[in-house]
């Protein structure tokens, strides 16, 4: 599956004309190593050579269009929803059709040309080759707009996130409430940045010893979910259909620049819009004492923690927390 979905495995999609001059360039090339005692016996073979030649580098070409462009229909549904986002599906399963069309095309415009060049007198075999090269352009004529279309979609989707399969959680909060900061300190290692399309936007994933995924998702949630734009709903989908838990942060010290009560309520939110268990971090507890945070430290469950990613502190209890159902003898879904 995985490899499925890797559109960077699609070739870049060059304009036909470019195409068809490598294609004929490389039959007329051919085409000159043909020699024959026989002089109109070598004209006949170097014209088929031409055809074939051409045909050869065309089917090619096309038919890795088809093959290595991931099929929209064999995706996740969660891929499925972001392709959606950032192309129109429907017109690229069109045009990846048309591309398939054509690759069927072309293979029978050749068949039918090499039989007429077997029976046709010589005087017609130079006519009937440049038949097959006015009919063999016209085909990738036909499909020019589709391979624009596709090599828009391949540069936008070149760069969707990545993500593997085991237990995912999602970290979610304001901006500045230390969420990056917090990846680091749980996972240890410099965490790896995946580009988000059209945007400077980043999620950044990390792992916790080879079985748990956590992934940071840049500071989006500071608006309620219904006025988002697209990059913001793409986050918001990535945790809809990756997180199998979200750990939520709060800036127990306010400097991120959101009051306590604002990011309760984007808690209680978030907690109705994602049917997934959460767990819960204060951050920034070295700034603040114990006393101020109880009140809202009894509001959010049991699965709650007070760290500072700074110090790194608090976070050995969060770890294990975040480890228990998906070590190896545990683990039921992620294998
Ligand atoms: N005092 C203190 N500062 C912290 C702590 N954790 C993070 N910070 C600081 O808070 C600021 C924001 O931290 P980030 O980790 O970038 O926050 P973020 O939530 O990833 O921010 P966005 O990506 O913009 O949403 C930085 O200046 C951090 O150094 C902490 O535990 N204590
Ligand atoms: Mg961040």
């Amino acid at each position: 599956m995985e490899d499925q979905i890797d559109f960077r495995r699609m070739p870049v999609i060059h304009p036909y004309k470019k195409i068809l001059d490598k294609a004929y360039s490389a039959a007329s090339e051919a085409s000159t190593t043909v020699s024959a005692q026989n002089k109109l016996l070598e004209i006949r073979i170097k014209e088929l050579k031409r055809v074939e030649t051409a045909n050869e580098i065309i089917c090619d070409y096309l038919n890795k269009i088809v093959e290595r462009t991931p099929h929209v229909n064999l995706m996740p549904q969660y891929y499925t929803e972001i392709v959606s986002l950032a192309i129109d599906k429907e017109q690229f399963k069109k045009s990846l059709g048309a591309v398939r069309w054509a690759a069927e095309k072309s293979k029978e415009l050749s068949t039918t040309y090499k039989k007429k060049l077997k029976g046709a007198q010589a005087r017609d075999l130079g006519r009937i080759r440049s038949e097959y090269y006015g009919r063999q352009s016209s085909v990738l004529h036909q499909i020019r707009r589709d391979f624009t279309f596709l090599e828009d979609c391949r540069a936008r989707l070149k760069n969707l996130p990545k993500f593997k399969e085991m237990k995912t959680v999602v970290i979610a909060g304001f901006p500045n409430v230390g969420k990056s900061s917090m990846l680091k300190t749980l996972t240890g290692a410099e965490p790896n940045i995946q580009p988000y399309p059209f945007t400077t936007k980043h999620v950044r994933v990390g792992y916790i010893e080879k079985y748990v995924q956590l992934v940071d998702t840049p500071g989006l949630l500071d608006r309620s979910l219904n006025k988002r734009n697209v990059i913001e709903l793409q986050a918001v989908l990535a945790l809809q259909y990756l997180s199998d838990m979200i750990l939520f942060v709060f800036d127990a010290s306010e400097t991120c620049g959101y009051t306590m009560v604002e990011q309760m309520s984007l808690y209680k939110e978030m907690k109705r819009e994602f049917d997934v268990p959460f767990a819960v971090c204060f951050n920034k507890c070295d700034l603040v004492s114990g006393d101020e945070l109880d009140k809202y430290y009894n509001k959010v469950g049991t699965n709650r923690y007070q760290v500072s990613a700074l110090k790194n502190e608090g976070f050995s209890k969060l770890r294990d927390f975040l480890l228990a159902d998906a070590l190896p003898s545990k683990k039921k879904f992620y294998q």
